[in-house]
């Protein structure tokens, strides 16, 4: 691929100051310049003398990118209109220019001697992982050891240390950052539909005219996908977005409905929703009929049941005080939900990172399924994915510590016995017991019970919720940490430090919300002596003695085994191969033959080959192909306000910044736009507590305190503070609650009650 196109160029004074210029003006981001296009122009310079199909590295939008190059160095980064995001990405995807060069690359291994740390071969390095490992597994046993990886690596990654740690090792503590992100989705899909991931696609945005973003900064978190929504309002006028979110973020100010809830009280907007459809005769009796079963936990219950069920509890009239928006509001968006010609729910973190996850994620389902909102064009619950490869690497190779391969689970005894046959180990080698997740991982660490673990492309010295406490538990435990950046919060904690290659210095597939696997290839050589993390897991097998389990050695190989296996599942991508991957924009599975053009809209027959043919819809998952309803009672949050704590605090992420910030705080032009990061306080609030602009604060919850500085924003709803987690000056996670979801396991980072005080000096 070669072209010479022409461009506007720009210094890097020029680029920074309309950063600046844009977040002056609350900009951030340049939609408001009609679309993220002209940003990716504008901050755009270089010239390229080749162009590479990619896929960006950050986020689950999964944006298709063309990668300029010039003397074996990257010079551009353009959007790729042949992709599915068609040419539009945003300020990360494009600064990906800057990402070879930037400092603080960790250039080779090191090694702790006391407080310091000493540079060393790879062979030290790895045979003092390998002995740890050895000594601790032959005194301990197997779970004595751990695996925490990362929905950021490549999905051959992930499948091999599964496969490493579960068939080889022996133990199921296996797990991934994935499950402070999307378990809630996973475990919300698998319960309700019998699989884990969506039914629908991005090409259904331009077929909705509903909107329900809930829990969801789409503006700032999937961009491209914000954009598409507006290009479908913009060309449908009467096209309705509803955006419901704590706070009034640039998706709620760009949306027709903002419906500012309570943090954590969700489930009861969504169960008032589900009694007004059902109390107005809104809801698809045929459908419901056909393809829909209600459960009150295992049992089956009837219809007349969910609807007695809601009629008790949650009228809207008895939940809006709870809830904190008025009935009114409630009934209104459960009309336009209901009556839309098709809906189409979006949603995140503000839904899945709760002690309600799962139950959220099944009632939003619910929602779709007794409205008929549902396999047909733009009528649809999609669950957008938070990392590049959460879905690909962490959910669809089973790398989490309940879950096995293509959706199957530790638990189930004919699993364990289908997995061991494909992986070709004795019958009864899995453990049957599911693993660590990853709160609990690092709670066994402190109680010594965990003595090793090898963390691979994820911060969790930063990212984990209660922070304090986990910091000490990885202090106590020997820690080797496979890392593309020094001085990260996880890599100061180490014993050992990996240097690890990334991105287009390696090759491997990415898997995305949409269930599209796309393959990155390898552009660039590795930083200094920095290797991939496949090459490092090949490596401890062979020196743990796990070398004939780990046959496969190369991407390739190991991808055309894992597609092989899927062959027997509902995943089946046995048809998506690297070289069908090398010429197209990726390939959504179902896939199961290499002539087979991949599926749109999952469970909708003469799309997806999972389904009986003749069959319009089919929910294949379950034995009797029916989807599951639950009835759910809203259980509230432990983190509610009280009078010692009377605010909520609730957490997430700004445009410019990628989740712990080791990669963006070190891009200028990202860092000089996002800035530092500040406590988001109402005015009201800030008012009462003799807050000002700019004062510096204490925020203190159960589990710890943090001082930074206030910002007054009309954004968060009185109640509510919010603080991004990229800027380890403002260590929020020190005051996050550690609750998490029973079901999930995913920690609970949107509610924490704090109290909030002015620092005098
Ligand atoms: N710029 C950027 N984009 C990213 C990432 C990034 O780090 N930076 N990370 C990626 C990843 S891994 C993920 S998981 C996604 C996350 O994407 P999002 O979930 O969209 O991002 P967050 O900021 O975590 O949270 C979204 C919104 O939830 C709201 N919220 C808080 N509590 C509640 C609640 O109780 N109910 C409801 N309804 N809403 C609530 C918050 O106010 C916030 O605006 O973003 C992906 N994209
Ligand atoms: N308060 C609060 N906390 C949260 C959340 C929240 O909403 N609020 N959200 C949670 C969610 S949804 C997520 S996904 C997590 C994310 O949390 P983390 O996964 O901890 O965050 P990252 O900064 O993405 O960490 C990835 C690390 O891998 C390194 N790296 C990059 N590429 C490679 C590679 O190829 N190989 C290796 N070995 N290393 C590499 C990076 O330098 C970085 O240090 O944070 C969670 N924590
Ligand atoms: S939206 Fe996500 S995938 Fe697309 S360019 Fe931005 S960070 Fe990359
Ligand atoms: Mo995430």
């Amino acid at each position: 691929m070669s072209d010479q196109e022409p461009r506007l160029e720009m210094t890097d004074q020029d680029r920074r100051d309309f950063l600046k210029a844009m977040l002056g003006l609350g900009l951030a981001g340049g939609a408001a310049l009609g679309g993220w296009g002209a940003l990716e122009f504008l901050v755009n310079k270089g010239t390229a003398d080749t162009w590479h199909k990619s896929t960006c590295r950050f986020c689950g939008t999964g944006c298709g990118i063309k990668v300029g190059m010039r003397a074996g160095k990257i010079t551009d980064i353009r959007g790729d209109e042949d992709a599915h995001n068609k040419g539009v990405i945003c300020v990360k995807g494009t600064m990906l220019r800057a990402l070879p060069d930037i400092p603080g690359r960790l250039l080779r291994p090191r090694i702790r001697k006391g407080d310091a740390f000493v540079d060393a071969s790879w062979d030290e390095a790895m045979g003092l992982v390998a002995r740890n490992f050895e000594e601790i597994i032959r005194r301990d046993g197997p779970d004595a050891v751990a695996y925490y990886g990362s929905g950021q690596l490549y999905t051959e990654e992930n499948y091999t240390a599964n496969k490493l740690f579960k068939a080889g090792i022996r133990t199921n503590n296996v797990d991934n950052n994935a499950r402070l992100c999307m378990t809630s989705a996973a475990f919300g899909y698998t319960t309700v539909f019998g699989k884990d991931e969506p039914s629908g696609s991005y090409e259904d945005i331009d077929h909705a005219d509903c909107f329900f973003l809930i829990g969801s900064n789409t503006y700032e978190c999937h961009p491209p996908i914000f954009e598409r929504i507006r290009r479908r309002r913009d060309a449908h006028p009467g096209t309705k977005i509803i955006c419901v979110d704590p706070r009034r973020t640039r998706t709620a100010e760009l949306s027709d409905l903002h419906i500012p809830v309570i943090p954590g009280t969700d489930m009861l907007l969504l169960n008032a929703m589900a009694q007004v459809i059902c109390e107005e005769g809104l809801y698809d009796r045929p459908f419901i009929e056909e393809h829909v079963r209600f459960a009150d936990g295992e049992k089956t219950v009837a219809l007349e049941e969910f609807r007695a069920f809601l009629d008790r509890d949650y009228r809207p009239e008895k939940v809006q005080e709870r809830l904190g928006v008025s009935a009114e509001m409630i009934r209104r968006a459960a009309f336009l939900f209901a009556r839309s010609g098709a809906t189409m729910t979006l949603w995140t973190m503000g839904i899945n990172q709760g002690t309600q996850g799962t139950a959220q994620n099944q009632m939003l389902s619910g929602l779709h399924l007794i409205t008929g909102q549902i396999c047909r064009p733009g009528a649809t619950p999609l669950s957008l994915t938070g990392q590049c490869n959460a879905c690909g690497g962490a959910r669809d190779t089973g790398a989490l510590a309940h879950a096995l391969p293509g959706g199957r689970s530790v638990a189930n005894p004919e699993h364990r016995r289908e997995v061991e046959k494909l992986w070709g180990v004795p019958e009864g080698t899995i453990s049957p017991n599911p693993g660590l997740t990853a709160v609990d991982l690092f709670r066994a660490m402190e109680g010594g019970k965990v003595k090793a673990a090898l963390i691979m492309c994820t911060n969790p010295g930063q990212s984990l919720p209660n922070v304090g406490r986990y910091r000490k538990a990885m202090d106590k435990g020997f820690l080797a940490v496979a890392e593309a950046f020094e001085g990260s919060e996880t890599a100061r904690l180490a014993d050992v430090l990996l240097p690890a290659a990334l991105w287009v210095e390696k090759e491997g597939v990415y898997g995305q919300t949409e269930r599209r696997y796309q393959l990155i290839e390898k552009l660039l050589e590795p930083a200094g002596e920095a290797r991939s993390d496949l090459r490092i897991l090949v490596d401890l097998a062979d020196r743990l003695g796990h070398g004939g389990l780990i046959k496969a050695r190369t991407p390739e190989a190991v991808w055309d085994e894992w597609r092989t296996m899927s062959a027997s599942t509902k995943y089946n991508f046995a048809g998506i191969t690297y070289p069908r991957l090398r010429k197209l924009h990726g390939l959504q599975w179902p896939c199961p033959t290499e002539d087979h053009p991949g599926t749109v809209r999952r469970y909708v027959g003469g799309d997806d080959p999972m389904v009986t043919p003749g069959k319009k819809v089919e929910f294949y998952g379950h034995h009797d192909h029916k989807a599951v309803v639950f009835l759910l009672p809203y259980v509230p949050s432990p983190e509610l306000a009280t009078p010692e704590y009377p605010l909520v605090l609730t957490t997430g992420r700004v445009l410019e910044m990628w989740h712990t910030g080791t990669i963006t705080r070190q891009i200028k032009e990202l860092a000089a736009s996002a800035g530092p990061a500040r406590f988001q306080l109402n005015p009201a609030d800030a008012h009462h507590l003799g807050i000002r602009e700019g004062d510096p604060i204490e925020v203190r919850s159960r589990f710890g305190a943090v001082k930074g500085i206030a910002a007054l924003s009309d954004s968060p709803r009185r109640g509510v503070l919010f603080a991004a987690f990229y800027d380890p000056d403002l260590p929020i996670n020190l005051v996050v609650a550690d609750h998490y979801d029973p079901t999930s396991r995913e920690p609970a980072f949107k509610v924490t009650a704090v109290a909030v005080s002015k620092v005098t000096a």
